[in-house]
C-alpha cells in the first residue's frame, strides 16, 4: 500500500490510555505527531506522544528477525528471514508441546502497545490447548476488572463529566501521566467537584484537593472499612438500593463493625475525624466516583481493597447512574476479543491446569467459569475479557513452574510487547524461569533485557504503521480510529500477523480466516454492517449512548443477579466472602522503612523509552524519594547515591529528599534499565535499579485470592554508596 502523505488519526500506544492524535508524514516518514483537531480532545497529548516520531524512526528499532547464536542472555545474534524464523519457531513449539503437553507453552503480553492482536493470541492458545496466558495487566486494570466482576459482574468507568466528587486512592494523573484522565479531573475540579485524595505523599493531585488523607502505604482496605463504618453508622447509604439489589449486607455490616474508627486510625495513621469527614463527603455527594487505581492492584489486601471500592460504589447508590459509575458492557457494533478468543474451545481439563487455578484463582479461568452463565445472560457473551485481564494465569505460579517444573514443566515462553523480566515481582525467579526454557520468542520494537534472553526476536510494527479500531478493551464503549500513516519496515509484523502465521503452520489456518488486519477489522465490524473502509470514511470516533440502571431489566452479572456485598464466588472458592484488612510484612529494626513502587516518571512508560534521548534527557537517572527528617536521621543528603536493600535484593539510585514524602516511607521507581549499558553490563543493567528485584513473591507477600504482590509498603533500608562508574555511560553517550 502506498504511504499516505496527508494527516491521519492515530491512537497513541506509548502508554495505555490511548489518546487519539494526528500523525503527519513527509517523504514517506512520520514527521510529526500532534494533538487532535477536535478542541475537546486537543489537550490530550503528553511529551511522550510528541516524541513518537523519534521512537518510531529510531536507529535502534528492531528491523530484522534475530536468532540467538551465543548462550542464552549473551545477546549475540544472527539475522534471519521472517519465514525462516516462523518455520523454526513453529517446529520447535510443536516438538515441545508434543513432548510436555500444550500447557507447557506460556505467553506474557500486555496488549495495548502491540494493539492489533485482537484476541488471536488466546485463540491460538485455546485451539492448541494452553491456558497459560499472563500479562502486565495482572498488576494493573486487568486484575481490578476481574475482581470488580465478583461484586456486580462488570468493571465500571466513572462518569467524570457529570460527577460531583472524585476519590483518588493514590491515583495521580498529571499533565504527562495519563493526560486525558488528568484533563477530566481538572474539568471536574473547575466545575466545583470535590476531590478526595488518599496518598501517603503530597502528590500532584493532593496539592489541590478538598481533603487529603495521608494513609500509611498498604492500608487502603482498612481505610475503606472505616468509611463504611461511618456510612453505615450514620445511615448515609442508599437503603432502597441495598434492600432491593444487594445480598450479604448483614455479613458485611458485621465485618465493618470490627473496624471502629479508633482502630482504622491506628492502622492507617489518619485522624479519625478526617476519615469520617471524607466518608461523609463521598457518601453525600450527588454523584461520586472512585476511578480505577493501580495502587490497590498491587498490595497485600488487594482483593479486599478492590472489592471495598466496588462495595462503596454500590451502597452509596452510585452504580450505573449519571455522575456515578457507568456499566457500559460490550460495544454493540464491534465483535469483542472475548468472542474471538474462543475460550469455550479450551476444555475444562486444560483450563484447570492454568497456573494459579488452585491456590490463587480469582482472575483465572476458575472464577471465570463460575461467572460465565450470569455474564452471558446480562452482557451477551459468556466470557468477558475486560482490559484483557479476566482469565489469566498467575505470574508468580507461572514463573515458579517455568523455573522448577513444579507442578508440571513449562518449556516455551513467548513474550510480546512486554518486558517480562522486569514487570512482575521476584526478578531473580523470572530470570531463572527464562534460563530454564527450551524456546523463548520475543516480539518487540527494541532490544530489551527480556528480548536479550530470547531464542528469536521478531521486530514489531508501531501504531503509525497499522490500521486499528480501539475499543478500550471492552472497558469503554467507544470506538476510536487509528490509521496506518506509513508502511512498516519490510520484515516487521503486527502481532495479528504473527499469530496468524503461526496458526497456519500449526494447521489451524482455517480458524484464522482473515489474511490481513483490515479483514479482521471488517469482521469485527460486520455485525453493524460496515467495513473498516466505511468506518474510516465516516468517523474518527464513535460513542454509544450511555444507558443507566440497566440492572432493573437484566439484574447484575453475578450468581445471585444482585450486587454481592458478601461474594458467593469467593465463598465457593474457599475464601472469606467479605473484605478484611491484612498487614503485609512490617518494617523492623533491620529494615526500618516502608518501600513502595510507583510515582511513574513523566518521560517514560513503564520499562520503555530509556533509549530515547529526547525523553531520557528529562530524567537521566532513577531516584529514590525520602522525607527530609528521615534523610537527616540517616545522615544522607539530596543527591547522595544509595543502595536500597530488602531481604530479597538491592537497587542503586540517587536520593531525592522531598518534603512531600511521608515519613517512614521510601519510593522506588519502576522500570529502570540502561540501554546504553548493553554489551557492558549483564542484560543492559536490568538488575541495577529495578523495583522487581526487591519484592518477594513468597506467600507472606501475596494477596491470598489473586496471588499478586505487595508493592505498596514492604520493609527496606538505605545504605550510602558512591556513584557507580557505570552510571557515567549515559552522560558520555549524549
Ligand atoms: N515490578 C513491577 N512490575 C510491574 C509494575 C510495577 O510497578 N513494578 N507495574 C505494572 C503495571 S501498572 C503495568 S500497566 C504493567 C505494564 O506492563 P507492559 O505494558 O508490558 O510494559 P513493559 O513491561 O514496560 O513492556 C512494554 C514493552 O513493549 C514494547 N513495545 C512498545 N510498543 C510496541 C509495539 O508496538 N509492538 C511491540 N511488539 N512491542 C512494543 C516496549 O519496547 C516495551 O519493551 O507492568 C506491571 N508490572
Ligand atoms: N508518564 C507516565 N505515565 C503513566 C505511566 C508511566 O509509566 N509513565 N504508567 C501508566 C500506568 S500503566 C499506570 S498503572 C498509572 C500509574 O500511575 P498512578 O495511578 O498515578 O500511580 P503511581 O504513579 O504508581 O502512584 C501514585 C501515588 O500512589 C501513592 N501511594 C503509594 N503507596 C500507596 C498506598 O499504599 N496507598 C495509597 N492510597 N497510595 C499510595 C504514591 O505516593 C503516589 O503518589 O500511570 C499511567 N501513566
Ligand atoms: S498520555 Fe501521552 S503517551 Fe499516553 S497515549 Fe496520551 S500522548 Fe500517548
Ligand atoms: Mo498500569
Amino acid at each position: 500500500m502506498a504511504a499516505k502523505t496527508d494527516t491521519t488519526y492515530s491512537v497513541c500506544t506509548i502508554c495505555d490510555i490511548g489518546c487519539q492524535l494526528r500523525t503527519e508524514v513527509e517523504d514517506g516518514k512520520v514527521s510529526r505527531v500532534i494533538a487532535h483537531d477536535n478542541p475537546m480532545l486537543a489537550n490530550n497529548i503528553c511529551f511522550k506522544g510528541v516524541a513518537a516520531p523519534a521512537i518510531h524512526n529510531h536507529e535502534d528499532r528492531l528491523r530484522t528477525p534475530l536468532k540467538r547464536v551465543g548462550k542464552r542472555g549473551e545477546d549475540r545474534w544472527e539475522e534471519i528471514s521472517y519465514e525462516q524464523a516462523m518455520d523454526e519457531i513453529a517446529e520447535r513449539l510443536k516438538k515441545i508441546t508434543d513432548e510436555y503437553g500444550p500447557e507447557s507453552f506460556a505467553v506474557s503480553t500486555s496488549g495495548w502497545n502491540t494493539q492489533t492482536t485482537h484476541g488471536t493470541d488466546r485463540r491460538f492458545m485455546n485451539l492448541l490447548g494452553s491456558p497459560n496466558w499472563t500479562s502486565g495487566v495482572s498488576l494493573c486494570a486487568g486484575n481490578t476488572a476481574a475482581v470488580n466482576k465478583l461484586t456486580y459482574g462488570w468493571f465500571p468507568m466513572g462518569d467524570f463529566a457529570n460527577t460531583n466528587c472524585i476519590v483518588l486512592f493514590g491515583h495521580n494523573p498529571r499533565k504527562h501521566s495519563w493526560t486525558p484522565i488528568y484533563n477530566q479531573i481538572n474539568a471536574a475540579r473547575a466545575r466545583g467537584a470535590k476531590i478526595i485524595v488518599l496518598d501517603p505523599r503530597v502528590s500532584d493531585q493532593a496539592e489541590d484537593c478538598s481533603l487529603h488523607l495521608r494513609l500509611r502505604a498498604g492500608t487502603d482496605a482498612a481505610m475503606c472499612l472505616g468509611w463504611l463504618k461511618v456510612i453505615f453508622d450514620e445511615e448515609l447509604y442508599d437503603k432502597d438500593f441495598v434492600r432491593d439489589w444487594c445480598t450479604g449486607f448483614d455479613e458485611l455490616k458485621a465485618r465493618v463493625d470490627e473496624y471502629p474508627l479508633e482502630r482504622v486510625e491506628e492502622i492507617t495513621g489518619v485522624d479519625k475525624e478526617l476519615i469520617a469527614e471524607a466518608a461523609r463527603m463521598y457518601a453525600t455527594a450527588d454523584g461520586a466516583i472512585i476511578p480505577w487505581t493501580p495502587i490497590t492492584d498491587m498490595q497485600i489486601s488487594s482483593t479486599s481493597a478492590i472489592r471495598l471500592h466496588s462495595i462503596l460504589r454500590a451502597v452509596t447508590g452510585n452504580l450505573d447512574v449519571v455522575g456515578g459509575e457507568t456499566l457500559g458492557g460490550f460495544h454493540e457494533g464491534y465483535i469483542p476479543e472475548s468472542e474471538i478468543a474462543l475460550h469455550e474451545e479450551l476444555s475444562i481439563e486444560q483450563k484447570s491446569k492454568q497456573m494459579g487455578f488452585d491456590d490463587h484463582p480469582v482472575y483465572t479461568y476458575r472464577a471465570a467459569e463460575m461467572l460465565k452463565g450470569p455474564t452471558e445472560k446480562v452482557w451477551g457473551y459468556p466470557y468477558a475479557d475486560i482490559v484483557m485481564g479476566c482469565h489469566m494465569a498467575n505470574p508468580s505460579n507461572l514463573f515458579r513452574a517455568m523455573a522448577t517444573g513444579d507442578p508440571y514443566p513449562i518449556k516455551a515462553f513467548f513474550v510480546l510487547g512486554n518486558n517480562a523480566l522486569m514487570s512482575y515481582p521476584n526478578q531473580h525467579q523470572i530470570l531463572k524461569a527464562m534460563m530454564n526454557q527450551e524456546l523463548i520468542v520475543a516480539h518487540e520494537i527494541f532490544m530489551t533485557p527480556t528480548a536479550m534472553l530470547a531464542d528469536y526476536v521478531l521486530p514489531g510494527d508501531v501504531f503509525t504503521e497499522r490500521n486499528h479500531i480501539a475499543d478500550g478493551w471492552s472497558w469503554a464503549t467507544r470506538l476510536t480510529l487509528s490509521q496506518k500513516a506509513v508502511d512498516s519496515p519490510e520484515n516487521t509484523t503486527s502481532t495479528f500477523q504473527f499469530w496468524r502465521d503461526l496458526a497456519v503452520r500449526f494447521g489451524f489456518g482455517n480458524r484464522f480466516p482473515w489474511t490481513t488486519l483490515e479483514e479482521m477489522l471488517d469482521y469485527r465490524l460486520s455485525r453493524s454492517g460496515r467495513t473498516f473502509a466505511e468506518f474510516e470514511a465516516s468517523a474518527y470516533m464513535e460513542m454509544q449512548t450511555p444507558k443507566f440502571r440497566k440492572y432493573r431489566k437484566t439484574g447484575f452479572a453475578t450468581p445471585s443477579g444482585k450486587v454481592e456485598l458478601s461474594s458467593s464466588v469467593l465463598e465457593d472458592l474457599g475464601f472469606d466472602p467479605v473484605p478484611y484488612h491484612r498487614e503485609g510484612p512490617l518494617p523492623s529494626d533491620e529494615y526500618p522503612y516502608a518501600v513502595f513502587s510507583g510515582v511513574r516518571e513523566d518521560p517514560f512508560f513503564q520499562t520503555g523509552q530509556r533509549n530515547i534521548q529526547e525523553l531520557r534527557r528529562r530524567c537521566p537517572l532513577p531516584s529514590i524519594f525520602i522525607h527530609p527528617e528521615d534523610a537527616t536521621k540517616e545522615s544522607l543528603e539530596d543527591g547522595d547515591w544509595v543502595r536500597l536493600e530488602t531481604a530479597y535484593g538491592e537497587v542503586t539510585a540517587q536520593l531525592s529528599v522531598q518534603e512531600s514524602m511521608k515519613q517512614g516511607h521510601l519510593r522506588v521507581p519502576h522500570g529502570w534499565w540502561y540501554p546504553e549499558l548493553r554489551g557492558k553490563v549483564e542484560l543492559g543493567g536490568a538488575f541495577l535499579s529495578s523495583d522487581a528485584v526487591l519484592c518477594s513473591d513468597d506467600d507472606e507477600f501475596l494477596d491470598h485470592e489473586q496471588g499478586i504482590p505487595h508493592f505498596k509498603g514492604y520493609p527496606g533500608r538505605l545504605v550510602k554508596t558512591t556513584r557507580p562508574a557505570v552510571f557515567d555511560e549515559w552522560q558520555e553517550a549524549v
